[in-house]
């Protein structure tokens, strides 16, 4: 039995304000590429297959499609709602879409009812448990991620006990140890985000969602990680998905996704980064970068995309930190008229006080309020 385990596409999702639509369409093309090339018996979506509990049309439409071309593939597919989906929205249907090979688990109650593949394996889907939701359905006696996921397994259990095939389970969680990047939503409302890895013992393979970067938390336990990056902390991480082989042993393989464009983040000097040959490789990009000149550079953004046309987003850091005042605020302006305060806002932004003009500029703007006041 082959299966590909991927999680977390987040359609809809955008990288700062780059769309990203057209990269999960490719990813998309390159799953039911892997599909057929592998020939895989099902794919796995471990949650969070949309970014948001209310998707715009648009990532609602390239969902469809992916399930649809899956399904004509052949392929059963089993996917689990995560913390950014909305359950209810996601599951509407699920009942009518199981007969084509489409099982959508986003309902607590079925959690130990499996979707069962050709040769008998039991796939069982966990959603993403909200701790106080299924903490009075289930009547738990504590709260928190652990709790809930405990029971859910032991639900899980009981249903394997009565089959003697192999067993697959998917769930969406933080799993302790596990590695977070800056995408992840967290889930710690409510109690400790992390559940120990033993909840899930006895089962042959678990396909964990949530965290964004691919890692082995035991031989058959994983998170295939999101298939793009979403955050500028996930430029050193490899995209992909699981291929996992169930037989008498467990073998996996990592299948690479395409790669829309790296992303990378830099620091220096603005001139040095619009004339260093260095920086030459990072000129197709998308690029977070961060700025140490002493003063804050006029028109930085502009200039950067000159060379880098892809810089989505620019930090201020400069060499040696800004000078320490550690007065408390209200201390800081006793005394300091508006303007001066302008003044010294102007100063600690960029680095460098305002200029004969821009003083000039503040100082008419200043008036100008307190004639519109005099004059109400
Ligand atoms: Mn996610």
């Amino acid at each position: 039995m082959r299966l590909l385990h991927t999680s977390d596409w987040h359609l809809g999702r955008s990288f700062h304000r780059e769309d990203m639509l057209g990269a999960q369409a490719r990813f998309v093309d390159h799953l039911v590429e892997t599909v057929r090339a592998e020939s895989v018996d099902a794919v796995l979506v471990s949650g969070d297959l949309y970014d948001r509990a209310l998707p715009p049309v648009d990532a609602v439409a390239l969902c469809d499609e992916a399930l649809r071309r899956l399904a004509a593939e052949k392929v059963q597919v089993i996917v689990i709602s995560g913390n950014h989906d909305s359950a209810q929205r996601l599951g509407f249907g699920s009942g009518l879409m199981d007969a084509a090979g489409v099982h959508v688990r986003a309902d607590p109650a079925s959690v130990g009812t499996p979707v069962v593949l050709g040769d008998g394996t039991a796939v069982y889907g966990i959603p993403y448990l909200e701790p106080e939701v299924v903490r009075s359905g289930w009547e738990l006696p504590e709260r928190g991620h652990t709790a809930a996921l405990t029971e859910a397994m032991r639900r899980v259990r009981a249903d394997l006990a009565t089959r003697d095939g192999r067993s697959v389970v998917l769930a969406h969680a933080f799993v302790t140890g596990g590695e977070a990047s800056d995408s992840e939503r967290d889930i710690s409302v409510g109690g400790v985000a992390s559940v120990p890895m033993s909840v899930f013992g006895g089962v042959d393979y678990v396909a964990l969602g949530h965290l964004h970067g691919r890692q082995r938390m035991s031989e058959t336990v994983r998170y295939s990680g999101s298939p793009l990056a979403y955050s500028f902390s996930e430029e050193h991480q490899v995209k992909g998905a699981w291929l996992v082989d169930l037989g008498s042993t467990v073998r996996t393989e990592f299948v690479e996704a395409p790669v829309p464009r790296r992303a990378a983040r830099v620091s220096g000097r603005l001139d040095d980064l619009l004339t260093g040959e260095k920086w030459a490789r990072y000129e197709d990009h998308w690029l977070q970068v961060t700025l140490t000149d002493p003063s804050r550079p006029a028109g930085a953004m502009e200039r950067l995309r000159g060379r880098f046309p892809h810089t989505l987003a620019l930090a201020f850091e400069p060499e040696g930190g800004p000078a320490g005042d550690d007065r408390g605020w209200a201390e800081r302006i006793r005394d300091r008229s508006e303007l001066e305060i302008a003044y010294d806002f102007v100063r600690e932004v960029r680095g460098a006080p305002a200029d004969q003009a821009e003083s000039e500029l503040l100082h008419e703007a200043f008036e100008a309020c307190r004639r519109a006041e005099a004059a109400r």
